[in-house]
């Protein structure tokens, strides 16, 4: 209950921020990417943008830091590269990283046994200088398989047993490359259909390695690195529906089992036109009484534009609904954005008419849902007996 009441207070204290609160927006300065101390040095960082400022408005990875949480977006390797100000943000706000595309398998692997480590090694690089940390994104998905992979297990030419032999050594190659440098692993993506009675997706590899494809591919991620947290994740399962049901009942199957799964990941791509996710905590508080990590590992609220009050409310409670449903569950250890800035957002490429999905405009100017989130991170008290990320 107690909780429950520091998280109204966060939507209450958001409220207020979100009518009065004055802009304080400041364009970031075209520079080199931030050295360690300087992303981390909250106040510093605050007070150098002169007065007025409230110790609500210190960046998200400073404000999360009291309650062990990491806070952590989806990075754009384009815009990273060719862009300065998404460069420094990217520093400034997050205390993890996750490749948005780079760390997928036609990525890395785009020509059969000829891997393409050079943008992802430079994000682990990044991510190293700026003490962030790697949320590694994804072993194996059906989608952004590469061709040579689909088409040959569509035409004959890679048989069961030999695909088989090719993820093994996908995930053994993959995991080994960044041992010791990714956190944690999206190790399947996305395994479960949608509706009320989900299965396991029809994917090339539930066809032709068998439904424990998911226990294999988490023990062969576990022995070519010990250490990292192994996640499964998905969309659409934030709040208790059949589908986060189906997950949960497989988590305690694997944990039963003593398959190496460490962490559920959450997507949270939110609509406003759907119903807002509002028992997201019940539905992680579940996975954290089996022994797992939750994460919110993908978070971003979009809806139809223009942009009016109302929608942005919307997006501000949306945002909020997930962090707080974060920091009640004692091991959800991160919360990611999927893209900081409408600038590099996916959302308008994909839902005709949608837009707006992402805490900072085109600009890189913070929007209500960013000050909320702030707000949040800034009322909640206590770490939750989170031990860390
Ligand atoms: O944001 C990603 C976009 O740039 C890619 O084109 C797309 C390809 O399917 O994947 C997007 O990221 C997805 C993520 O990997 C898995 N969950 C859903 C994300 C949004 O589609």
């Amino acid at each position: 209950m107690r909780k429950l009441r520091i998280a109204l207070a966060g939507v209450l204290a958001v409220g207020v921020i979100y009518t009065v609160g004055p802009s304080t927006a400041t364009a970031a300065p075209a520079q080199a990417p931030l050295a360690v101390a300087q992303a981390k040095g909250g106040n510093s960082a605050a007070h150098a943008h002169g007065p007025g400022r409230t110790s609500t408005d210190l960046p998200l990875r400073v404000l999360a830091r009291k309650h062990g949480l990491g806070v952590g977006t989806a990075i754009d390797m384009a815009a990273l590269e060719s862009d300065a100000v998404y460069r420094e943000r990217a520093a400034r706000e997050f205390s993890a990283v996750t490749a948005e595309n780079v760390m997928k398998w036609a990525e890395l692997e785009p020509t059969r046994g000829q891997y393409n480590w050079g943008p992802a090694d430079e994000l682990v690089e990044f991510a190293r200088r700026n003490g962030q940390k790697v949320h590694g994104h994804t072993l194996l998905w059906h989608s952004q398989a590469p061709a040579w992979l689909t088409d040959g297990v569509a035409d004959g030419s890679i048989d069961s047993a030999e695909l088989r032999t090719i993820v093994r050594n996908h995930i053994t190659t993959v995991v080994k490359h960044f041992r010791g440098k990714v956190r944690a692993w999206d190790v399947v993506n996305e395994a479960f259909t949608d509706g009320d009675a989900p299965v396991l997706r029809d994917t090339i590899f539930r066809q032709h390695l068998g439904p424990n494809y998911i226990a294999d591919a988490l023990r062969w991620a576990h022995a070519a690195d010990p250490r990292a947290k192994l996640y499964l994740n998905d969309y659409a399962i934030d709040n208790i529906n059949p589908k986060s049901t189906a997950y949960y009942e497989l988590a305690k199957q694997l944990r039963k089992q003593r398959v190496p799964l460490h962490g559920m990941g959450f997507q949270g791509h939110l609509d406003l036109q759907y119903p807002l996710p509002i028992d997201a905590p019940q539905n992680l508080a579940r996975f954290d009484k089996l022994g797992l990590e939750t994460a919110f590992t993908e978070v971003d609220v979009r809806f139809f534009l223009p942009v009016d009050t109302y929608k942005e409310a919307g997006q501000v409670g949306s945002f909020n609904t997930l962090l707080q449903a974060c920091l009640l569950t004692p091991r959800c250890v991160m919360f990611t954005v999927w893209g900081f800035t409408d600038k590099y957002s996916w959302v308008p490429g994909f839902f005709d008419g949608q837009g707006s999905a992402t805490p900072l405009d085109e600009n890189f100017q913070p929007k209500a849902a960013y000050r909320g989130l702030q707000q949040v991170l800034a009322v909640a008290s206590g770490s939750n007996g989170r031990r860390g990320f």
